[in-house]
């Protein structure tokens, strides 16, 4: 089976943030081998459920011809390796890993959705993906890198150095 090109955003707003993506990483390379692309690590304001501390977010891209069901096993047992704790929806985490794409998998489940279904509207998910993937495709055929600039138009979102 063809390797597939997995894009990942990883997220970290409990405890020591930049260590705790770091060991998300290490984790993810030992079961799919070294990633193709990290991002820089972004400081982000919190969405969704806002009264948190904020975020560090990432991209990273792994080629791989681990099945999705698979891959969603493996980022579960490193999020609770790292012990995220399920509190309430959008609530603080240790780590939290979602599967942005593989290759051209096409999945609406319960458990799965690929590709992520609001990665697109996120600026703290299309910002770091631009810096790997400046070329890749939206649904609507706007690119990563023009998506990231009307997303984040005064470039707010900034780099704060790789891990
Ligand atoms: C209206 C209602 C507008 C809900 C937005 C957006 C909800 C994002 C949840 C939303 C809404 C989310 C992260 C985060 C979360 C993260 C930053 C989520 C799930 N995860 N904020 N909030 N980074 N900056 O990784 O993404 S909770
Ligand atoms: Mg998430
Ligand atoms: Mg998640």
């Amino acid at each position: 089976m063809p390797s597939r090109r997995i894009y990942l955003s990883l997220g970290s707003n409990i405890g020591d943030r930049e260590s705790n993506l770091r060991k998300a990483v290490r984790s993810l390379e030992e079961r799919l081998g070294k990633a193709s692309g990290l991002s820089s690590l972004y400081e982000t304001e919190p969405w969704g459920y806002k009264n948190q501390p904020s975020f560090l977010n990432m991209c990273a891209c792994f080629d791989s011809n681990i099945e999705p069901e698979d891959l969603l096993g493996l980022i579960s047992s490193i999020e609770s390796a790292l012990g995220r704790q399920r509190t309430f929806r959008w609530g603080p985490r240790t780590v939290d890993i979602d599967i942005l794409m593989m290759g051209d998998v096409s999945i609406d489940g319960e458990a799965l959705t690929i590709p992520h279904p609001r990665m697109w509207e996120r600026a703290f998910v299309v910002v770091p993906l631009a810096e790997i993937a400046p070329n890749l495709k939206a649904p609507d055929g706007m690119s990563a890198a023009l998506k990231a600039v009307t997303l984040d138009p005064d470039g707010k979102i900034k780099p704060m150095g790789g891990i």
